[in-house]
């Protein structure tokens, strides 16, 4: 009985005037069983003993009705009153085992925990589940211990499922402003694929207070984050089968050369939409770019501008090259209405490492955000692996501060900078690329190592930030398989950088910029209108 719990959708109540209001709590439960909660606790800190028992019977009542367990908040005694499910402890309530003694085996035990130690000891005890948390800052609940955020619960869920049997048998649901905005995300964030186990340990469920107690139409509420639960996210990746780091395998090249070629011919067939949210340095040249290939090209730093061009079939490229609080707010905004809508998002973390703002606001990209593609040289990548939560072993000789947005010195060997970026891709479910003499690009099971390109694209500014502008208008022309797009996007232009820089005209960065922007151009339409193919001069 007890191990056919459905965590999945867990109300917790409030009886707040700030949350309930003046409704009546025993029919708010009720209409969110009728929307599908799968299981309820009733939370209530202030309410009298009698209030409790008689306010948990009804409860009971109605759960019995829905045939979903019933648990009680802190309340041993109440839980014994009314005869329900179990109980839920807070790290100041009674000890899981006493709790266990007093209950008996067969009445289900929560516990709140919001580190490692704390789900040990819950585990130790005796806990059927823990509720971990604070996910995300919430009004509901203002003295939480700490906010985790999304990296806290997978460090927590990744100690569960390498500790002992019954830390993986364990199960787990978070809590902290989850809500129908993020609760797609949360889930699709935490049930990455482990490098070490074949079946990682994921999450069960999601624990909800003020998303449907405070909900306007609290059924239609909970049917809403059901329905959504249930769901692929909007921005899902796809899946492939697993391959294998791919050095020169002719066959693997043909295909992907193949494809390169569709993809070619979608940029310029559909001419997707490129929304950048870009630095002042690089918004001429990259919609330039943008135009040569053949997308259609808006610099549109205002967020408000979003949920509208989020609905046209384009991609949108996050470029943090001139990052101001101001401007943190807008791509926040802008990448919402993307997540909601489905619309892929280029993340390019310029400079990352350079100052503790720019730390800070990938961190806080990092934490709210999905991201289909995230592009950055060796010490950008390096930040973004920092800020998803990954701790590297090894990282090299060199210092990661970062001086300007130059790429300095490399930290790691080319097989260690294809193994963080696999592991990166793999953790945060998408395609990650590292740029540089050779590029890096992996979608956590295939990555390629590509070596394109010219020194000239050093040499003169904005070449990264436009490969962004690029890779965003291939994934929106083809976002079936977002790494092959993404491969497109960088061949097409490193090799148009190669057929600039030996162009007769072309003396150094100066007159490469023009003679790049044409030969973009022409390959765009020579690939496009299929006159001829580029597999010829791909190294
Ligand atoms: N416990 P909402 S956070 C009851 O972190 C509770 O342990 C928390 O409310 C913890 O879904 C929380 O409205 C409130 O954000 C969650
Ligand atoms: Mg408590």
């Amino acid at each position: 009985m007890k191990d056919q719990v459905n965590y999945s959708l867990y109300l917790v109540t409030d009886s707040t005037e700030a949350i309930l209001g003046s409704r009546d709590l025993v029919e708010v439960v009720e209409q969110a069983l009728l929307g599908g909660v799968t299981i309820v606790q009733y939370r209530d800190k202030s309410s009298d003993t009698g209030i409790l028992i008689s306010t948990a019977k009804k409860l009971h009542e109605k759960c019995k009705q829905h045939n979903i367990p019933l648990l009680i908040n802190d309340r041993v005694d109440v839980a014994l009153a009314v005869g329900c499910e179990g109980v839920h402890l807070g790290q100041d309530d009674m000890n899981i085992s006493e709790a266990r003694r007093i209950l008996g085996e067969d009445k289900i035990i929560g516990a709140t925990v919001s580190s490692i130690e704390e789900a040990r000891v819950a585990v130790v005890r005796g806990a059927d589940y823990l509720g971990i948390g604070t996910l995300y800052a919430t009004n509901t609940k203002k003295n939480t211990k700490d906010i985790i955020g999304i990296n806290g619960i997978r460090k927590i869920l990744r100690f569960l499922d390498t500790a002992d049997e019954a830390s993986k048998a364990v199960k787990t649901v978070c809590i902290g402003g989850v809500n129908a905005s993020n609760l797609q995300r949360i889930i699709y964030q935490l049930s990455a694929p482990s490098p070490t186990a074949s079946k990682p340990k994921t999450i069960d469920g999601v624990a909800i207070v003020s998303a449907i107690v405070g909900a306007p139409n609290p059924k239609e509420a909970s049917k809403h984050l059901f329905q959504l639960l249930v769901s692929p996210p909007p921005f899902k990746a796809t899946s492939n089968e697993p391959h294998f780091w791919l050095e020169k395998d002719e066959d693997e090249v043909t295909h992907l050369l193949a494809e390169a070629i569709k993809a070619t011919k979608a940029v310029r067939d559909k001419s997707p939409l490129s929304h950048n949210m870009t630095n002042l340095v690089v918004q001429n040249f990259a919609a330039n770019v943008a135009l040569a290939i053949g997308a259609s090209p808006i610099m549109a730093n205002y967020g408000a501008e979003a949920p509208d061009l989020s609905k046209l079939g384009g991609a949108l490229v996050i470029n943090m090259g001139t990052v101001t609080p101001d401007g943190l707010l807008n791509y926040k905004q802008a990448i919402a209405a993307y997540n909601a809508a489905g619309g892929p998002i280029v993340l390019d973390p310029v400079g990352a490492g350079a100052t503790s703002v720019r730390r800070d606001a990938l961190q806080s990209l990092m934490a709210t955000s999905y991201f289909d593609v995230i592009k950055g040289n060796e010490r950008e990548i390096l930040q973004v692996a920092r800020a998803s939560g990954l701790t590297l072993q090894s990282e090299g000789s060199g210092s990661s501060q970062q001086r300007g947005v130059d790429s300095g010195k490399a930290l790691f060997s080319l097989p260690e900078k294809a193994y963080v970026v696999s592991l990166l891709a793999r953790r945060e479910r998408n395609v990650v690329l590292m740029t540089g003499a050779t590029d890096f690009i992996s979608d956590g099971t295939r990555t390629y190592a590509l070596s394109n390109g010219h020194a000239y694209l050093g040499l003169i500014t904005g070449s990264g930030c436009t490969l962004g502008t690029t890779i965003s208008a291939y994934i929106a022309a083809s976002p079936g398989d977002k790494l092959l797009a993404a491969v497109a996007g960088v061949l097409h232009y490193e090799i148009a950088a190669e057929m600039a820089a030996v162009r007769g005209d072309v003396k150094g960065p100066g007159t490469f910029v023009p003679a790049f922007l044409d030969e973009l151009y022409n390959v765009s339409v020579a690939v496009g209108e299929g006159k001829e193919d580029w597999t010829g001069v791909a190294k």
